[in-house]
C-alpha cells in the first residue's frame, strides 16, 4: 500500500492567534515580536505584512521602515501554548499517529484512512475545516508518500492550501523548486550546493551521491535520497513522558523557609494540574535543590498509594525540603518538583477515604476553573506570598525560568 502522509501548518500562527482574539486586525499587516523601538526581530508577520517583505526573524526597526502602518504586538507564549494543544487534540481526532514537530506543524500517518473519509483529501478538508470551526485558523496540508515531500507541499500550498503529491510525481514536484526549499538545507548547505552549481532540487536529486558525500558526508547522502522523493523516516509519536516536573531559580539565593515552601506549593500545583491533564497518577515523589554552589541534590519519596492532588505532591516535597534544609546551611538557588512512577488513573472516586475524596473532588473543582478563566483565577493561600516575588499573568506566575512556568 503507497504511504499517505500530512503535513498540517497553521498559517501565520502567532498573528492569526492574535487576529482571532482582535478580529479588527484581520486584513491588516500585523507583527508579533514587540514594538518597533525595542530591539528584537519578527516572530511571526501576516501575509499581508509580508507583501511588504517582512519576515520572521526580520529586526523590528527594519520591518517598520518597511511597512509604518503595521501593527505590532508584543505577543504571548501561554497563549500560543494553548491553541497549539487545541490545534493538536484536533489533529489527534483524525489518526493517533500524530507527531507534533512545533507548535503549528504537525505530521500525521493517513496510510488506509480514506475509506472513513471517502479520499485523504477529502480527510484533509475535514480537518482544515474543524480548525476553522473551532480556532479560527486557517491550515495549510500537504499530502505525500513520505514526511519531506507533505512538507514541502504544504509550504507550497501555503495560505489556505491543500496539495496533494500522488506516488510517483514526488521528483517532478520538487525537480523545479530551488534547493533552500528543501526541509534541512540551510544557508550554509546551500551556499555548498551552489558553489557545485546546483540550484534547484531536480539538479541535486541527479548529483552524483559521491559528490554530496565528498561535501556533505552522510547528510549529503541523505538530501540526495530527499531530493528523489525517497523519505522512509516513519512517523512517530512522541515516547509518553515517564515524569513531570516543575522547577525554578531565585532571582538571588535563599534560605527563607516560607518563600521556599510558597514557591514549592506553586510548583505542585502545576505539577499536578499537568499530571492530572494526563488523566495520570504518580507513586514516587522528588524535591531537587541547588545550592548556591551549584551543588544539586535530589530526594525521593515513595506514596503508599498512587495521587495526583496538588497537596499529597506538596506534602511529600515540604517533608523531603523540612529534612534537607535541616541537614544542610548553604542558601538555596533553585528549587524543583517532579513525580515519576505515572500510572493512569482509572480509579473510582468511591474507592478513596473521604479525605481522599474531598483532595480529588477539590482538584478537579480548581482544574475546571482554571481551564476556563486562565492559572491565575485561583490562586491558594500558600503561594500568595509569592505576589510580591514573581509577576502575574492569566497564565500564573512568571517565574525567573520562563519555559517552567507552563
Ligand atoms: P512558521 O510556521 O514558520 O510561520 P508562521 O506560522 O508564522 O507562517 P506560515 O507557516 O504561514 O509561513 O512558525 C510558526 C510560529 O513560530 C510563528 O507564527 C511564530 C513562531 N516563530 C518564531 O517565533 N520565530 C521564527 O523565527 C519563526 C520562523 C517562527
Ligand atoms: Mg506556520
Amino acid at each position: 500500500m503507497v504511504r499517505r502522509i500530512m503535513h498540517i501548518d497553521l498559517d501565520a500562527f502567532f498573528v492569526s492567534v492574535e487576529q482571532v482574539e482582535n478580529p479588527s486586525l484581520r486584513g491588516k499587516p500585523v507583527v508579533v515580536g514587540g514594538r518597533p523601538d525595542r530591539r528584537g526581530v519578527v516572530a511571526a508577520a501576516s501575509y499581508e505584512a509580508r507583501a511588504f517583505g517582512l519576515h520572521a526573524g526580520m529586526p523590528l526597526a527594519t520591518a517598520s521602515r518597511l511597512c509604518p502602518q503595521a501593527v505590532f504586538i508584543e505577543g504571548s507564549f501561554p497563549k500560543y501554548r494553548r491553541a497549539s494543544q487545541s490545534f493538536m487534540a484536533i489533529l489527534a481526532d483524525f489518526s493517533p499517529y500524530l507527531e507534533p514537530l512545533g507548535l503549528d506543524e504537525a505530521y500525521l500517518e493517513v496510510t488506509g484512512f480514506e475509506s472513513i473519509h471517502g479520499s485523504i483529501s477529502q480527510m484533509a478538508r475535514a480537518i482544515k475545516k474543524r480548525i476553522r470551526d473551532e480556532l479560527g485558523l486557517c491550515a495549510s496540508i500537504g499530502i505525500a508518500s513520505g514526511k519531506v515531500v507533505a512538507k514541502v507541499a504544504s509550504e507550497q500550498s501555503k495560505p489556505d492550501g491543500l496539495l496533494e503529491i500522488a506516488a510517483g510525481e514526488e521528483c517532478s514536484f520538487l525537480a523545479p523548486l530551488p534547493v533552500a526549499k528543501l526541509p534541512g538545507v540551510g544557508k550554509k548547505t546551500e551556499r555548498v550546493l551552489k558553489g557545485l552549481g546546483i540550484n534547484t532540487i531536480g539538479e541535486l536529486a541527479i548529483t552524483p551521491i559521491s559528490t554530496l558525500r565528498s561535501r556533505l558526508g552522510v547528510f549529503g547522502e541523505v538530501l540526495h535520497s530527499y531530493a528523489n522523493g525517497i523519505d522512509e523516516r516513519k512517523v512517530t509519536p512522541p515516547a509518553e513522558a515517564k515524569s513531570i516536573s516543575r522547577e525554578t531559580t531565585f532571582a538571588e539565593d535563599t534560605r527563607d523557609y516560607s518563600r521556599l515552601k510558597a514557591t514549592l506549593r506553586y510548583l505542585s500545583e502545576r505539577v499536578g494540574s499537568q499530571l492530572r491533564q494526563q488523566a495520570k497518577e504518580a507513586r514516587c515523589v522528588a524535591l531537587k535543590l541547588r545550592y548556591a554552589d551549584f551543588t544539586t541534590i535530589t530526594r525521593r519519596h515513595t506514596l503508599s498509594r498512587s495521587a495526583s492532588a496538588d497537596q499529597t505532591i506538596f506534602d511529600s516535597g515540604v517533608s523531603l525540603l523540612k529534612k534537607a534544609l535541616s541537614q544542610e546551611k548553604r542558601s538555596v538557588r533553585l528549587v524543583g518538583i517532579g513525580v515519576s512512577g505515572l500510572t493512569e488513573s482509572g480509579r473510582q472516586l468511591d474507592m478513596l477515604d473521604s479525605s481522599s475524596q474531598r483532595l480529588e473532588q477539590l482538584n478537579k473543582t480548581i482544574d475546571h476553573i482554571r481551564k476556563k478563566y486562565g492559572f491565575t483565577a485561583i490562586q491558594t493561600g500558600r503561594t500568595l506570598l509569592l505576589k510580591d516575588i514573581f509577576p502575574t499573568g492569566e497564565d500564573g506566575y512568571t517565574l525567573h525560568t520562563p519555559s517552567l512556568s507552563r
